[in-house]
């Protein structure tokens, strides 16, 4: 094949990349942290913040950690007092704005754990966006960094 040849094949495959990867591209995963808690416990929770700088709303519809056998999107919410999490099916993140997933708030829920991550440890952590896994990797703390220690609410 001639140089110019190949250069148009991969010009093709460029513009064959599917939608759902050119606005996940737009999206970023920022500040992802697992909470340690004690070995004995089966599950755990994650934080982190999903910037979307696309032109269009986003939507994650799951989630996946590398130390967990699966993993639900929760919202903490309050009702007559008492705090309860309640199973999201999906997550919208508008056009050019930022979803907290924070204590008290969304969370991922880290259920069957193989282990309980400890303080310093890696953890792969990816959302499904539209579609398509966008992965970053968490470090597992005992609690929020004090820059964003703003909530003293526990899960
Ligand atoms: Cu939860």
């Amino acid at each position: 094949m001639s140089q110019k040849g190949f250069r148009s094949v991969l010009f093709l495959a460029v513009l064959a990349l599917p939608l759902a990867q050119a606005a996940a591209a737009q999206v970023v995963i920022e500040g992802a942290w697992v909470r340690a808690l004690p070995p004995t416990q089966t599950r755990t929770a994650a934080y982190l913040m999903v910037r979307n700088a696309g032109a269009d709303e986003v939507v994650i519809s799951g989630a996946s950690a590398s130390v967990a056998g699966r993993v639900e999107l929760h919202e903490t919410l309050e009702t007559e007092g008492m705090m309860r999490m309640q199973e999201q099916s999906e997550v919208r993140v508008p056009a050019g704005a930022a979803v907290s997933f924070v204590p008290g708030g969304l969370h991922l829920m880290l259920l069957d754990l193989d282990a309980m991550p400890a303080v310093g440890d890696a953890v792969e952590l990816c959302l499904t966006v539209d579609g398509a896994p966008l992965c970053t990797t968490a470090e597992t703390r005992r609690d929020a960094a004090p820059a964003a220690h703003h909530d003293h609410q526990h899960h």
